[in-house]
């Protein structure tokens, strides 16, 4: 048994999101498997908590994120009565986004160490871009991507609309964003959107965390940054900065 697999014994197998430490490395495990842990106002609570914790901790070099049983993460759990809005009308889909998911990505693209998704199946709506706000993305053959919001009548939230243009150019970013299509893991590899796909996504992505957290955090954090503002300055500005 590693020391993670001990620590997330100790844990109530309902919390919906579990936490376990092996050496410094955190993994944050996604765990409503019975719903492809969609999220909840419950789920959002412990992740932001428990992103900050790893954030606060000088122990953590990196962070895996990764979900429970066959799903990575569907995105909103639709009929989750947390997200009702007080007068028993409709969700306010804005304030829910202002809510969780806003603070959600910012927490992800700010950590002071590299995170890592381990993509285990299918990330959907705000899942897929939960996992694209990530510095690496390792998923599995059978897992897949899905832009879900347009056919429930919504715009991509969790950063989609910032993200995918970057990743894949504005043709894909369209393309995928306004049908919903299914992108298959090795698609999105081929397109350059994710940086591995894996029969072993989680061994995988613990593989990459343990190599990042024994080099210098800083200076990894500190090229992440140059590379997100790079197409922001000109050169002369950039080779400043560097
Ligand atoms: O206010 C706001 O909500 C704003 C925020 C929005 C952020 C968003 O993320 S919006 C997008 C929400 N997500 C979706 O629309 C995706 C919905 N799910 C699906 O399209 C499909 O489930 C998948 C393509 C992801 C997977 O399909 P499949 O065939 O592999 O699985 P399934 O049978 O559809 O789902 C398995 C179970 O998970 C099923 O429950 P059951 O019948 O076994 O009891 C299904 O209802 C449940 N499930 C899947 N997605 C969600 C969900 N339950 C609640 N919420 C979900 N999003």
């Amino acid at each position: 048994m590693t020391p993670a697999q001990g620590a997330l014994d100790a844990q109530p197998s309902t919390a919906p999101l579990l936490v376990a430490s092996q050496g410094a490395i955190r993994v944050l495990t996604l765990n409503r498997p019975s719903s492809l842990n969609s999220f909840t106002g419950a789920m959002h609570r412990h992740l932001l908590q428990a992103l900050n914790d790893a954030a606060q901790d000088t122990q953590v070099r990196a962070v895996v994120l990764t979900g429970a049983g066959r799903g990575f993460c569907a995105g909103q759990d639709l009929s989750d009565p947390d997200m009702a809005s007080p007068d028993g009308g409709a969700p306010d889909v804005a304030a829910v986004v202002e809510r969780h998911y806003k603070p959600l990505a910012l927490r992800v693209r700010s950590m002071p160490v590299p995170v890592i998704a381990a993509v285990n199946g299918v990330a959907a709506g705000a899942g897929a871009n939960l996992a694209l706000c990530c510095d690496f993305v390792v998923a599995a053959k059978s897992a897949s991507f899905i832009q879900a919001f347009s056919k429930i009548g919504l715009v991509p939230d969790c950063g989609g609309t910032w993200l995918l243009p970057r990743l894949v150019g504005r043709a894909r970013a369209m393309g995928l964003a306004m049908t919903g299509d299914k992108l298959p893991a090795a698609q999105a590899k081929e397109w350059g959107m994710i940086w591995e796909v894996s029969d072993e996504p989680l061994a995988d992505a613990m593989a990459m965390a343990e190599r990042l957290a024994a080099m210098p955090t800083k200076a990894l954090v500190a090229t992440r940054q140059l590379m997100r503002n790079a197409m922001q300055r000109g050169l002369e500005a950039h080779l400043n900065v560097e």
